[in-house]
């Protein structure tokens, strides 16, 4: 017989240790429904705790900072054209919301039946702190027919501008999750191509068409967030 084998037939033969094992046992019965106690008011004071958790609705106003460019851009070529948010508009307000662009353009060569050149816009992704990733972004546009473009960058993340209802926190810390003068602030960039579309005249001298104006307008949609206890 190995010694393990008499520990167990010790264990159980033994009447001493029958009594140990009956202590353990009761020891083991104590701790398990001590623990069922434990649990049962911990989660009646979870339940209750839930009760008390505020409420808030957060409400947005916004307002706009709007800035219109023109730039003529050659046959062929892309141009780069910049903007920087006025920083009077990061301290007067929580954040910006978004940047939306739009460029309008037509036909200025003045050739008769000349058609519309097709115009390419891309916002470049860079520094600027920004929602780049956002999937209601439009960073890229292109029109051949004289209608304007309108590209779209969503700025302050999760910003949409609707009222929403939020739980949990206090009031100043949600003013604060929404305050922040980084979003957007750097300077953007557009990239326009024109690639002109000439007047099938245009195999006379006089008749040209080598370019084409666009106006560009940025704005930078901010907004003022508060916070009210429901
Ligand atoms: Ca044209
Ligand atoms: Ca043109």
């Amino acid at each position: 017989m190995t010694n393990s084998e008499n520990v167990l037939k010790d264990l159980f033969v033994d009447s001493r240790s029958k009594r140990n094992l009956s202590i353990f046992y009761a020891f083991g019965m104590a701790l398990l429904i001590y623990q069922a106690a434990v649990f049962h008011v911990f989660k009646i004071d979870e339940i209750e705790t839930k009760h008390d958790i505020d409420s808030f609705e957060l409400n947005f106003v916004e307002s706009s900072e709007s800035v219109d460019e023109s730039r003529t851009v050659d046959d062929g070529e892309r141009e780069v054209v910049t903007y920087d948010v006025s920083e009077s508009m990061f301290q007067s307000n929580s954040g910006m919301g978004l940047l939306l662009i739009n460029v309008a353009y037509g036909e200025t060569s003045g050739e008769i039946a000349d058609p519309c050149d097709t115009v390419t816009v891309d916002l470049v992704p860079n520094q600027v702190p920004a929602d780049w990733n956002n999937a209601a972004n439009v960073l890229t546009g292109t029109s051949d027919n004289c209608e304007s473009i309108s590209l779209q960058l969503m700025v302050f993340p999760e910003y949409s501008g609707s009222t929403t209802t939020v739980e949990g926190g206090t009031q100043q810390q949600w003013i604060q999750a929404w305050t922040n003068p980084d979003y957007g602030n750097g300077e953007f960039e557009l990239g326009i191509e024109v690639n002109v579309n000439a007047p099938i005249t245009s195999g006379i001298p006089t008749v040209q068409d080598s370019d084409e104006e666009v106006t560009i307008t940025w704005e930078a949609v901010f907004f003022e967030v508060s916070v009210t206890q429901l």
